[in-house]
């Protein structure tokens, strides 16, 4: 760690602005191998929030590029600046509500790190909000005076018209953009409801808007919404998509948890695919087994392996990219690995599959209720054990 002189006077400043006052805002940037923002992102702020007492909090998932290293690095030489490292942990909304909940600063901002959110609005949003006349200020990038030209996402832009019109009917607060992430709110309102937010995904503005009893004041803020700076994006699960996962998980998430019915939902299209693959087996391959000195059900197993194969891979692909997608691994070793994983999980259910269905068939059953009864199974078993072994901490 060099820390160079120009660092080491900056270091007695931001002392000096530290001590010089109580807290006054928290700046929460949850990372995900964002290592190349942090420095700038700090300068930033810096220059954004002078004459304002701040600091900032990361919470970095033990991003492999080393955010949480550098993070703590700069941390040495200017005490605003504090890393949470969540180890074994993945996801954008548990990490802003952690990093909110850490900070004894009276109002706390939640911010992207990569630089496509604008500091500079903050201390107009820290006012609105400090003053009491609004409960939450955010950055909209739909509203009067945004612009979202530099994102160059338009698919993105317009899936947000219609997740908006649907939002707004559910939190009854009219606002232009209510996936943003980027808000700023007293830590108290927070604190008070942080128990009862879902942290599933990252529309947590909508989910504090829902969640929140009392209606919030929300003042607006139009936001010049910038490209990403450095690195990738995380999230490129559709907005629409994200936003019924949300719907679903204040309504009924709490009855059938939102990643099982996800898991679930995926399941039943690998089912058709695995039937589809079944019915294709038996259909090409059928006569011959049946042709040859192999036992009855042989062409029935040949193709239920199969079929468990080609489901199997299609679930692992499907969860990844949208169940997982906040744990969505990714690059050819882990995904690779994780394939591997995910086979061994169910390989186990395979097994149970096969076994259950090959017995039912042995004993009668039609060979298609058979297979179904062995997927139920089979799916139930995959879940349990598949999302702490392969997208958690096992
Ligand atoms: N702690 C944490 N931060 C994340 C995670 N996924 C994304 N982020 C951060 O959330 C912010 C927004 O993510 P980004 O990938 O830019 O999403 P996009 O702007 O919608 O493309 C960035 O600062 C990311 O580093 C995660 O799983 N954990
Ligand atoms: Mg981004």
């Amino acid at each position: 760690m060099n820390i160079t002189s120009s660092e080491l006077a900056q270091a007695a400043d931001a002392v000096n602005a530290v001590a010089a006052r109580p807290l006054q805002l928290a700046v929460v940037l949850p990372t995900y191998n964002e290592r190349k923002n942090v420095a700038t992102m700090i300068e930033r702020l810096d220059k954004a929030l002078s004459g304002i007492a701040w600091e900032v909090i990361f919470v970095d998932d033990n991003s492999p590029d080393g955010t949480s290293d550098e993070a703590r690095r700069l941390s040495l030489i200017d005490p605003r600046v504090r890393c949470i490292q969540r180890i074994g942990r993945r996801g954008l909304a548990s990490a802003a509500i952690e990093g909110m909940c850490s900070t004894s600063a009276p109002i706390v901002a939640v911010m992207d790190a990569d630089h496509q959110h604008d500091p500079a609005l903050l201390p107009g949003m820290l006012e609105a909000v400090a003053s009491g006349e609004y409960d939450i200020s955010y950055a909209s990038r739909f509203a009067e005076g945004a612009s979202t030209e530099a994102w160059g996402r338009p698919d993105r832009v317009k899936a947000s018209g219609l997740a908006n019109r649907i939002a707004n009917k559910v939190t009854g607060v009219a606002l232009t953009d209510p996936m943003s992430g980027f808000f700023l709110l007293r830590t108290q309102t927070l604190r008070a409801d942080a128990h009862r937010l879902s942290g599933v995904g990252f529309k947590i503005l909508l989910d504090i808007l829902a969640t929140v009893d009392a209606p919030l004041r929300v003042k607006e803020f139009p936001l010049n919404f910038a490209a990403r700076a450095e690195g990738e994006s995380k999230l490129d699960r559709t907005v629409v998509f994200e936003f019924l996962v949300g719907l679903y998980d204040k309504w009924l998430g709490r009855i059938i948890p939102t990643r099982f019915a996800l898991f679930g939902t995926v399941g039943a299209f690998g089912a058709v695919l695995h039937m589809t693959v079944l019915a294709l087996v038996l259909h090409l391959f059928g006569a011959q087994f049946a042709l040859s000195h192999y036992p009855k059900e042989a062409a029935f197993i040949f193709g239920q392996t199969i079929a468990s194969l080609i489901a199997m891979t299609f679930n692992f692909a499907l969860n990844n990219e949208l169940t997982y997608a906040d744990k969505r691994l990714r690059g050819f070793g882990p995904v690779a690995r994780g394939w591997a994983q995910f086979a061994l999980t169910c390989a186990f259910g395979m097994l149970a599959n096969i076994g259950a269905s090959t017995a039912l068939v042995r004993v009668g059953f039609h060979p298609y209720p058979a297979a179904i009864v062995g997927i139920v199974l089979a799916s139930v078993w995959n879940f349990a054990l598949s999302s702490k072994f392969v997208w958690g901490k096992y």
